[in-house]
């Protein structure tokens, strides 16, 4: 009894395979290939290791997961970024990426490319429209967030005493006007730290070092006890202005810079930095899983945060060797 069970089932299954394979002409079809997705990507430019490092998570993840990125370096130029938008809606690309270099400006553009019916991420930093819905989502760090933080760890760190130099990035950047607006409300908890210059080093090495040089020359510059740089890359030019002007930084002067690239670690391993807030790069991942979502027509969320941690120079040996970027 149990074999002929046994032997119906069998034979029930194989009748429904050959019924199966019947229902399907015999010759292979020849599959033609999914279309690949087009991602246009108007980056700001080159200028930091943070930028270098972001640029790199964009390329690498795009052909990872098989999709064409047609990349335009902007040269820090708000109006290449504008061009590159246009000549996106030319070649009709599926989505558009931007990260806009300022937070203003971008309204006619944007609309532009709504009516061509092509979607915009924001990545890395946001602009300052009336309409939200100008663009899909802004993923990126809470940059308020992060000056606070590098607010509450120089407070801690001086006993709520400063004579602050701040370095700025480039004006009109989402990072370098919430950046500052973050501190200067952290710093409202400690009556004792005064900031007593403040101007752009426009987020590089170069620039950082130069400004910090004229801060020191300037006849306030002896006063000045703890540096506050928008970014790392100021931060390691302004060691090297401290330096040239016989001061030991991280020592004479306190450092408290954001972005949390390995060179920023290397300079707290030397004791020349004190803290890096970091703020991610590695956007890439986030950003081609909304490409993708938008592509399959599930929702997507208007604003996605990315962590930050504050890492201080006493872990900073054991932290290097995990860093990323
Ligand atoms: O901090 C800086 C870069 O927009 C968060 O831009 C980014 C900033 C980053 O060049 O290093």
């Amino acid at each position: 009894m149990k074999a002929l069970f046994r032997y119906l089932l069998l034979a029930t299954a194989a009748l429904s395979l050959i019924a199966l394979s019947n229902a399907k002409p015999a010759a292979a079809q020849p599959t033609t290939p999914a279309k690949k997705i087009r991602v246009g990507f108007a980056q700001v430019g080159a200028e930091s290791d943070w930028r270098r490092a972001n640029t790199e998570s964009i390329k690498s993840e795009a052909a990872a997961r098989g999709i064409e990125l047609v990349f335009v370096d902007a040269q820090q130029k708000q109006e290449n970024q504008i061009k590159a938008l246009r000549s996106f809606v030319a070649q009709k690309v599926d989505v558009i990426a931007l990260a806009p270099k300022v937070e203003t400006g971008w309204e006619p553009v944007l609309k532009e490319v709504r009516q061509a019916g092509i979607p915009v991420i924001l990545t890395d930093r946001s602009v300052d429209v009336s309409n939200p819905d100008l663009f899909v989502t802004f993923i990126g760090a809470d940059f308020v967030e992060e000056g606070r933080r590098a607010a509450q760890w120089l407070g801690k760190a001086t006993n709520g005493k400063a004579v602050v130099a701040e370095l700025q990035g480039s004006p009109g950047a989402a990072p370098a006007i919430d950046r500052k607006k973050g501190f200067e409300d952290g710093v409202k908890a400690f009556p004792g730290i005064k900031i007593i210059k403040s101007q752009t080093g426009e987020f590089s090495r170069a620039k950082g070092r130069e400004v910090m040089e004229s801060f020191l020359k300037s006849p306030e510059g002896k006063q000045i006890t703890a540096l506050y740089a928008h970014n790392d890359d100021m931060a390691l030019g302004a060691i090297q202005a401290i330096e040239e002007a016989g001061l030991k930084p991280g020592v004479d002067i306190k450092i408290v810079s954001i972005d949390g690239v390995k060179a920023a670690f290397e300079a707290m391993v030397a004791g020349k930095l004190n803290c890096t807030v970091e703020c991610t790069p590695l956007l890439g991942p986030k950003l081609f899983d909304v490409v993708q979502a938008l592509m399959a027509k599930k929702p997507v969320e208007h604003r996605i945060v990315t962590e930050a941690k504050v890492f201080e120079q006493a872990t900073a040996a054991q932290d290097l060797p995990t860093r990323k970027y």
